[in-house]
């Protein structure tokens, strides 16, 4: 009896390996002639070997000889319908098949302006062995205004113009929140420059609530504003070209003494003056300064010893300069029609 057994368990293992390789009508009537065969199938075998076993067994045995065959007649049944389904499909698809049909084109995507021109400003400054570093853009009132010596009567603190997520929290309305979490965690000298989103409340055609800025900071000892002069001047020419000209204005930013705004000669008449420039021959396209002794007090450094230069631009006016974009939206309304003509 136990042999009996062990033998339909046998069988029952074999017949569920055979048949997950059954793939094709052939190859199920194969499978279906071993089992249920009339003659020489294995249930018929089975039914045989009954036969001769001791009477009082075979109740037993029957019912697991039973058992077996409807099981590999259900299964059976599953598969043919399967395979019926999976032949009917195929047959669809060859009817329809129209090889004089142009294939489906493959829709490849395509980098952003605004990371085009962020990856340009990053290695005009890397090869000039600048690290990049970034930092959070939801952040607490001290590291985006109180580091910086922005006091509270300041009016970008206003709500007017920053988005508060609570009293002490804010989404950062420049990148300069980095330098504090640069300098707190590294010791001079170093240079770094750190892009990120930023945010205000301004919306207009040069302005968006949500945009991008890289700051650069450099920090050691004797670090002049000479330096700075020289560092925006071949970042200048290697953006715009060797014609590109700098202008620096007399500015002012609580976290920079003396500060600047750092204005090209404008890229599309070369200065002689346009619609673009406003007729002046130069375009506003960033600010900077000498990084101001009270930050250097705020972030532990000691300001006799140490000194640096920091600056800030923002990422959509150069792409608007470099590409000649007119409405500052376009790079975020994600219309393919304009961002398929990049890259
Ligand atoms: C600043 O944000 C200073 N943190 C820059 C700085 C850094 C000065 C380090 C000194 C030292 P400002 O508010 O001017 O400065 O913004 C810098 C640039 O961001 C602007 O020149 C402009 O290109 C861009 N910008 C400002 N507001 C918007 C806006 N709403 N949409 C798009 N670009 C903007």
């Amino acid at each position: 009896m136990k042999q009996v057994l062990d033998k339909i368990a046998e069988y029952r293992r074999e017949f569920e390996e055979e048949l997950k390789k059954v793939d094709a009508f052939k190859s199920f009537e194969d499978l279906r002639v071993k089992y249920l065969g009339r003659k020489g199938g294995i249930l018929k075998s089975l039914l045989d070997l009954l036969k001769t076993v001791d009477k009082k067994d075979r109740p037993v045995l029957g019912q697991e000889i039973n058992r077996f065959k409807i099981f590999v007649e259900q299964a059976l049944k599953d598969l043919e319908e399967s395979l019926s389904r999976k032949k009917a499909e195929l047959e669809e698809k060859k009817r329809f098949f129209d090889i004089s049909l142009p294939g489906f084109p493959l829709l490849e995507g395509g980098k952003h302006p605004l990371t085009i021109t962020r990856r340009l400003i990053e290695d005009i400054f890397i090869a000039m062995g600048y690290d990049v570093a970034s930092g959070p853009e939801v952040e607490s009132d001290w590291y985006n205004f109180e580091a910086l010596g922005i006091p509270k009567t300041h009016p970008a603190r206003d709500t007017q113009d920053t988005f508060y997520i609570s009293d002490d929290v804010v989404l950062r309305t420049h990148t300069s929140n980095v330098q504090i979490h640069v300098m707190k965690t590294r010791k001079p000298p170093f240079k770094v420059i750190m892009p990120g989103r930023v945010y205000r409340k301004d919306a207009d055609i040069t302005h968006s609530p949500m945009f991008h800025q890289i700051e650069g900071l450099v920090v050691g000892e004797n670090v002049t504003f000479q330096d700075l002069k020289g560092t925006l001047e071949i970042f200048l020419k290697r953006l715009f070209g060797k014609n590109a000209r700098l202008r620096l204005r007399p500015s002012f930013f609580p976290f920079t003494e003396p500060s600047a705004e750092v204005d090209v000669s404008c890229i599309m008449c070369g200065g002689e003056g346009c619609r673009v420039c406003k007729g002046s021959g130069w375009l506003e396209i960033l600010g900077a300064g000498m990084v101001d002794p009270v930050v250097f007090e705020n972030v532990g450094y000691d300001p006799e010893k140490v000194s640096g230069f920091a600056f800030g631009l923002g990422v959509e006016r150069i792409a608007m300069l470099k590409f000649g974009i007119s409405d500052i939206r376009l790079f975020f309304d994600n219309d393919i029609r304009f961002l398929r003509q990049f890259g």
